[in-house]
């Protein structure tokens, strides 16, 4: 990648910066451009990339770690003692196992530790991606169509049993796994894409289907799934929808519940919602869907979906930057959008901390050679190369000339997009590589939104609870990043090992905090179990008495991923 230049002060900082946009290839070789030591440093990597999607390739999928297998992760019902199993769900018998096999068909179809020691087979789907909540299902349940999914649920209904619905497990609430022995319902065998129409831009598939496969399918008719999310080779639409979930290109193309155009659901009796709309405007009534949107599988299972989705831009380029402040972060975002306005698909925001730790868990490369308290990673797509080039130039040349930003790089492939792109997404998995990692997921006003991850790391400090070095403290790092475009940022803090004198240190003040400023405690990750008790902090008594009732009018019996979200 690309080389360093020393700009020049003043009136020559632009054009200098003019002609090495312009001509890369030139301002390469050309050393006499190099002056004035003391200005600051810029490495331009520059060119139109391939149009495509962040961190291809990357499958984030749930996997061992060396030192914690999903067998050492503590029972879900121990770390939560206060929860206890509903007395009135029925325990599982060989009956019930023999109306599910009988059902689906197929060895394939079902795991059973109900007849049989079948521990580790089990393991994967009781165990969640963060190695932090593990549930006791002794069965696992993967019908490939929505009748038998209405079965399933209508014998369930019936006889009280819970149900937790399972997509990619990828989910960081601990929703996506049983608390006790509800039986796990996974989505993985329902993957049929049903069509694209390309004039309208609206594809149908089954929930289960894999976000990448939706994308791919989605790209060769020159089209883009409009999420993106670093655990896009593991996460299926479904779940995607269940959680609302925001991503890295939510500022460019919204969010789900402006892009889902019909669902497929099955309510807990069996009844199947046959709202598989492929309209834009339809207003007859009150917009059901957008319940499910969201509803973590709390009110029915989503089977499939139908989804607007946005030409798939021809120009597409990704710069990182490093800045001084945050002050900076924020003049930076502000001039990106006033510049690159529509063209605009992500601006994320990553502190120096955070790319540290993907740095020392990975071992890859980091873009820039100094060392900066934040960097920024900002995406364009457009239609018009030349265009976009225009905009995206005028736009560097005023970020370094006013000095906003100090050092930056350009990605001239898709590949080196690619990598701009790994050096953000990394940092979820990097952040619990060394043991485990407490997340905090927070929309916060844009002007207050790092103080917290500050405030935070003072307070572990004061605990005493935070060392680089010494092993006997929990706390490795603070760390904050995340979708500064949305105000969204992703508080981790990242620890050697779980401990209760950390949460404690930690929950409720992230959430007073958070309040305070009117924030959200859950900007995109959903509820699950480990926000369930937190929902106070952003939403009114009247709000969660309404949630309430929703709840009881579709689940009467409580059967749908019981003890989590509300
Ligand atoms: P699961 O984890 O299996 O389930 C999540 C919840 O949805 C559970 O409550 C489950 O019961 C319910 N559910 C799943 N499928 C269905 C269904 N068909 N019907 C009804 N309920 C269902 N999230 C973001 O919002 N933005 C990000 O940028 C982001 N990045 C991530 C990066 C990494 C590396 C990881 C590991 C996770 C990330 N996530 C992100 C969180 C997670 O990927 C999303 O919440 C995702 O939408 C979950 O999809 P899933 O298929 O894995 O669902
Ligand atoms: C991201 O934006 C995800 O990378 C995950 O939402 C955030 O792991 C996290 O805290
Ligand atoms: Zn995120």
């Amino acid at each position: 990648m690309s080389r360093l230049y020393r700009l020049l002060p003043a009136a020559r900082r632009l054009r200098i910066a003019n002609d090495t946009l312009q001509e890369a290839s030139f301002a390469r070789s050309s050393a006499a451009r190099i002056a004035a030591p003391t200005s600051p440093h810029i490495r331009w990597q520059h060119a139109q990339a391939e149009a495509t999607t962040s961190a291809a390739g990357a499958d984030h999928a749930p996997q061992e770690q060396p030192d914690r297998s999903q067998k050492q992760i503590k029972y879900t019902s121990e770390s939560y003692p206060n929860i206890q199993r509903d007395s009135r769900f029925k325990e599982l018998n060989s009956d019930d196992v023999k109306f599910f096999k009988d059902l689906l068909g197929s060895e394939s179809a079902v795991i059973d530790g109900v007849n049989q020691d079948a521990l580790s087979d089990l393991e994967g789907f009781n165990a969640d991606w963060m190695k932090k909540y593990r549930g006791k299902a002794k069965l696992v349940l993967k019908p490939d169509s929505t009748e038998q999914v209405s079965k399933i649920l209508k014998y369930c209904n019936d006889n009280l049993l819970a149900i937790n619905p399972q997509g990619g497990n990828t989910g960081l609430v601990g929703g996506s796994v049983p608390v006790f022995d509800e039986i796990i319902l996974n989505l993985s065998r329902m993957n049929k894409i049903r069509s694209f129409d390309d004039v309208a831009g609206v594809f149908v598939a089954d929930a289960g289907v894999i976000l990448e496969a939706a994308d791919n399918h989605l790209a060769e008719h020159g089209h883009i799934f409009p999420l993106d999310l670093g655990a896009k080779g593991s996460c299926q639409i479904g779940g995607n929808v269940a959680t609302n979930a925001g991503g890295l290109r939510l500022l460019r193309y919204g969010s789900m519940h402006g892009n889902i155009l019909g669902i497929e659901a099955v309510l807990p009796d069996g009844t199947i919602v046959d709202d598989l709309s492929k309209l834009r405007k339809n207003n007859t009534g009150y917009d059901l869907k957008q319940l499910f949107i969201g509803g973590e599988g709390t009110i029915g299972i989503i089977t499939a979906i139908s989804i607007l989705c946005p030409r798939r831009s021809q120009a597409v380029n990704v710069a990182y930057f490093g800045l001084e402040s945050y002050a900076k972060v924020q003049e930076a975002f502000k001039e990106a959008k006033h510049q690159l306005g529509e063209i605009l698909s992500a601006f994320e925001l990553m502190d120096h901390r955070s790319q540290a730790l993907y740095n020392k868990a990975t071992g890859a490369r980091l873009p820039l050679e100094a060392e900066h308290p934040f960097y920024c990673l900002i995406e364009t797509s457009g239609s018009n190369t030349d265009h976009d080039s225009e905009k995206l130039n005028a736009f560097l040349e005023h970020v370094m000339g006013e000095e906003i930003v100090s050092d930056g790089v350009v990605a001239e492939n898709e590949t080196q997009a690619q990598n701009l792109w790994q050096c953000r997404e990394g940092i979820s998995e990097a952040s619990q590589h060394f043991g485990g990692v407490y997340k905090y997921d927070l929309s916060i006003p844009l002007p207050e939104l790092y103080s917290l991850v500050d405030a935070c790391r003072d307070r572990m400090n004061e605990a005493g609870l935070l060392s680089a070095d010494d092993e006997s403290k929990p706390v490795l790092d603070v760390l904050g990043y995340g979708h500064m475009g949305d105000s969204n940022l992703h508080l981790n803090v990242s620890v050697r090992r779980y401990d209760k004198e950390v949460e404690k240190a930690l929950e409720p003040w992230v959430y007073e905090w958070v309040s305070k400023r009117s924030g959200s405690i859950s900007a995109e990750h959903g509820l699950g179990l480990a926000k369930k008790e937190f929902i106070g902090y952003s939403r009114s008594e009247t709000m969660v008495r309404l949630m309430k009732q929703i709840k009881q009018l579709y689940d009467p019996n409580g059967i749908m991923n019981p003890y989590k979200y509300i």
